[in-house]
């Protein structure tokens, strides 16, 4: 097989966003434009000659054509070995756990995550090292940097590898080994978990549970793992077939759209337990009858119990928390004498955290939990992670969340999205909210006010301009930034956080409890008037 160079011109669009390149799938299938990015992956990362990478996606629309051209791409530039979840498909974060466990020298992982997919839909690529976590920024600048001049790529001529038969092939020099893509994250999870535990809760017939996969990469973990290991039956597992559009749905595990998980726990016979994951299972949510545990909620409840759970029962060195994220894991960590860190929305911020054991736990305001045991957060480790508490606890969802309240206070919060906002119109109102920093506190109650920079405690590196916060007197909290993984326009997240130590007053509607606060928002950023909306488009 000859190994060929092709002429390529840069792309002007190659900068990734918050959790890798994310464009319409129309845009990465014209000529060279994933060639390049996969080029610039290679070229930035000499050390990929000669090793493995994992490679494999959530079976969206695309992924099995991107897989192919990758894997040419890999042979071509040296790489000895590529690990390729069968079919194309591999969670997020079974990715970071084969690279850790063989590991290797990075992997690729081809989703957009949360996005919509389909020939109009989004797709996306991103670079994990080989901690298992997405690239860091000097990584993602580096590659970004090499795009722009990017004048050529390698690959390789040669029929397409079959993605469906488990074994090993040949490209060129390099082996193609396409692995089952649940097996070995299966038996991770039943190291951290308590199997026989769950196994009795939920396999005795009276616990009710549902899992909705979206159509998306959970369906068949949810399947292996809640399924055939821990005996619910088949029924618990809904949407559970990945497919291409993800059923024309949106696999985005929210109130909003993992609806159907909603209606499932909602009235008197509700069921117990529901969760939901997203496109490519690092997100989740988690339900119980009638209630709906925030993302926020859920780290700071795991922070607090996870000594019960067989995975982390020496206890958690610290945790850490996104900046717009609540600040509830902060009050265990205060509890439980560790540390607690507040960084830039983005995983890959964690990673140096991670490593350097400073943390355990961590997670994100947009439904992302995770730990240690991998370098990704991790949907399917949440739930059951939950599963696991409700069946050592004996309690419900519900009874945990509000104990947890009335020990630690209630961190009220809510986000709300303004989407497929005018660029411009975006980038004014984050200008002038910036520009009335120095002019806010001492009104409204405001106590202080800056824009969010990060130093990073591991390695030093300095980040800014992360969003804009706005703290009260009281302890509340605003803040706005526009998200780093949307394709259309611009994506105004406002972020609202009030506490509460008061029992009588924890168990208020959260928009009415807000109300206050969300016109504050508005008056202070001039939402309507700059976005020309009345409303968000989703509120979570
Ligand atoms: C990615 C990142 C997360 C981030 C989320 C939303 O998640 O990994 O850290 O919180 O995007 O980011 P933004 O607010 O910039 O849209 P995912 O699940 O999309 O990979």
């Amino acid at each position: 097989m000859t190994i060929r160079e092709i002429a390529t011109t840069p792309f002007d669009d190659q900068k990734p966003g918050t959790s890798g390149l994310r464009k319409k799938v129309t845009r990465f299938q014209e000529s060279g434009y994933l060639e390049n990015f996969v080029q610039a992956i290679f070229d930035v990362r000499p050390d990929l000659v000669g090793g493995t990478l994992v490679i494999g996606g959530d079976g969206r629309y695309f992924n099995l054509a991107a897989i192919q051209i990758i894997l040419r791409m890999a042979a071509a530039n040296g790489a000895a070995r590529a690990l390729v979840g069968q079919n194309g498909l591999l969670s997020t974060p079974a990715v970071s756990h084969l690279i850790r466990k063989f590991e290797t020298r990075g992997g690729i992982v081809l989703s957009a995550s949360h996005n919509p997919g389909g020939p109009d839909g989004d797709f996306g690529i991103k670079f994990n090292t080989p901690n298992g976590g997405p690239a860091p920024e000097s990584v993602t600048d580096a590659i970004h940097k090499r795009t722009q001049s990017i004048q050529k790529y390698r690959t390789i001529e040669c029929a397409d590898i079959d993605l469906q038969t488990i074994g090993r092939q040949k490209i060129g020099e390099m082996t193609v080994e396409v692995i089952d893509p649940v097996a070995d994250y299966a038996d991770l999870m039943a190291e951290l978990f308590d199997f026989d535990a769950i196994r009795n809760l939920i396999g005795g017939g009276t616990f009710r549970l549902c899992f909705d996969a979206m159509h998306a990469i959970t369906g068949p973990y949810a399947t292996e793992i809640l399924v055939n290991r821990l005996g619910a039956p088949e029924s618990a597992v809904i949407n559970a077939t990945p497919l291409p559009d993800f059923g024309g749905g949106h696999p985005d595990p929210n109130l909003t759209h993992a609806h159907e998980a909603v209606e499932l726990t909602t009235g008197e016979d509700g069921a117990d337990f529901a969760a939901a994951s997203d496109g490519d299972g690092d997100r989740n949510m988690i339900l119980g009858r009638n209630f709906f545990v925030t993302p926020s909620d859920s780290l700071a409840v795991m922070a607090a119990n996870a000594h019960l759970i067989r995975g982390y029962q020496d206890g958690i060195s610290g945790v850490a928390r996104s900046m717009p994220t609540s600040a509830a894991a902060d009050r265990v960590a205060q509890q439980l004498g560790i540390e607690a860190f507040e960084t830039p929305t983005g995983w890959k911020f964690f990673g140096n955290l991670l490593d350097a054991g400073r943390i355990t736990l961590c997670g994100e305001e947009s439904f992302g939990t995770g730990s240690n045991h991998v370098r990704e957060k991790d949907g399917l480790w949440a739930v059951l992670f939950w599963l696991n508490l409700l069946a050592v606890r004996k309690q419900s969802v519900a009874q945990i969340v509000t104990e947890h309240w009335a020990t630690f206070g209630r961190n009220y919060y809510t986000r709300h999205d303004y989407e497929g906002v005018d660029a411009g119109a975006a980038t004014e109102l984050m200008n002038h909210l910036r520009s009335s920093l120095p002019h806010l506190p001492g009104t409204h109650d405001i106590a202080w006010a800056d824009d969010f920079a990060y130093e990073d405690p591991v390695d030093g590196s300095r980040t800014e301009q992360q969003g804009i916060r706005i703290g009260f007197e009281d302890g509340s909290r605003i803040v706005y930034r526009l998200s780093g993984t949307g394709t259309v326009g611009a994506t105004l997240r406002v972020y609202l956080e009030a506490f509460e130590a008061d029992t009588g007053k924890q168990n208020l509607e959260t928009q009415t409890r807000m109300q206050p606060l969300i016109e504050l928002a508005d008056t202070l950023a001039g939402i309507r008037e700059r976005t020309g909306r009345d409303a968000p488009d989703v509120i979570t």
